[in-house]
């Protein structure tokens, strides 16, 4: 009779049944080594397992079992304890035989040859953006400006508010800002930061007159093409004193570009332009006499004395500090040294292009 069989049936059990429930055992424990071997994946090992687990309930014994009849009670449940050691036993074999199986696989597989050449490691370099990014920081710091920073999510406050854009200003538009569906727990909008101006309204608002600080970093617009990257990175710096001077400004951005462009042999210009945060504000562009570049005015970046709105949102009084402020890409500095034409190439991670960056 089958263990099953003996469960199913409706009359309860008597001690003069045990040589019958044991025999049932046994064969039970064999159909279950039998589907153990059957068994040639480890996954469907651990299903029989489960199943046999199941089958070996001692509670489904007992309920066959008078309440009061504990003499029986005991002699199944060893009889049930027997048959599941055994079945463990089974299954470590059975465990042990499918992973012994599984890596002589994997040893035929991977036959070695001893006598190939070894692999010579690749050492990573530093991404060209990065190399930029480095040598801005210890030009400017080498000039005396500190490095900020700040979060790349940011309120549409230090975005756009404290650098004294109109409520309806376009670059607030969903078309250029990257919205995050969130507000902070002042209810301001957060946004990827469209620039690094925020870094600079939180770094002033942080340190006290004189200020001198560099602000590199990640920033992102909805915008893409070959001049364009969703994700892109630029520096700002900022001085804000009792009383500076647009020469300071252009002397300060002129040793820059020429320590970054190793040549003193450039022109820089300042022309005209506006910004909501700076007035007056101006482009500078710069012109190499030398080189493949020479001879053509370049863009470079954007600057001008800071807004007095904008110093006001620093938490300083407009009428005894003034400030300058330059703002450009950095990809644009990186192409421009390095003489890569499509931006895309910084992000595509093609070895053969940052290999040439060594
Ligand atoms: C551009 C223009 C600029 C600034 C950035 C700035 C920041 C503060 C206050 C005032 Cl907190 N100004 N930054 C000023 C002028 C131009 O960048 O075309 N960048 C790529």
């Amino acid at each position: 009779m089958k263990l099953q069989d003996i469960l199913d049936l409706k009359a309860q059990l008597v001690e003069s049944d045990l040589p019958k429930v044991k025999q049932a055992l046994r064969e039970h424990v064999q159909e279950v080594k039998a589907a153990f071997l059957a068994a040639t994946r480890p996954a469907d090992l651990e299903n029989e397992k489960a199943k046999a687990i199941k089958s070996l309930s001692f509670k489904e014994f007992v309920k066959r079992v008078d309440g009061a009849n504990q003499t029986l009670k005991k002699e199944l449940g060893a009889a049930i304890n027997e048959a599941a050691r055994t079945v463990e036993e089974e299954l470590r074999l059975r465990r042990k035989a499918l992973a012994d199986e599984a890596m002589n696989a994997r040893l035929n597989a991977e036959k070695l040859d001893v006598t190939l050449p070894g692999r010579i490691q690749q050492i990573g370099t530093i991404h060209p953006i990065s190399r930029t990014w480095m040598r801005i920081e210890e030009i400017f710091a080498s000039i005396g400006f500190e490095v900020g920073d700040g979060p790349e999510i940011e309120t549409d406050w230090y975005s756009f508010t404290a650098l004294n854009n109109p409520e309806n200003h376009p670059a607030r538009s969903m078309q250029d800002t990257f919205y995050v569906d969130a507000k902070d727990s002042e209810g301001h909008f957060l946004c990827l930061r469209p620039h690094t101006s925020p870094m600079q309204v939180r770094y002033a608002r942080m340190h006290l007159p004189p200020i001198k600080a560099i602000v590199p970093g990640r920033t992102y617009r909805v915008d893409s093409d070959a001049t364009h990257s969703p994700m892109f990175h630029q520096f700002e710096g900022l001085w804000v004193d009792e009383y500076i001077s647009l020469a300071d400004l252009k002397s300060i951005y002129t040793q820059f570009l020429e320590q970054f462009f190793e040549t003193k042999k450039l022109n820089v210009r300042f022309r005209p332009s506006y910004f909501p945060f700076t007035e007056p504000s101006a482009e500078i562009d710069v012109m190499f006499e030398e080189g493949a570049l020479a001879g053509r005015w370049l863009e470079i970046a954007g600057s001008g004395q800071v807004h007095p709105a904008v110093i006001r949102n620093y938490g300083l009084d407009p009428e005894r500090y003034m400030g300058f402020a330059f703002g450009g890409g950095i990809e644009r500095l990186a192409m421009l040294r390095y003489g890569v034409s499509d931006l895309r190439l910084f992000y595509e991670n093609d070895l053969r292009f940052l290999n040439q960056f060594v």
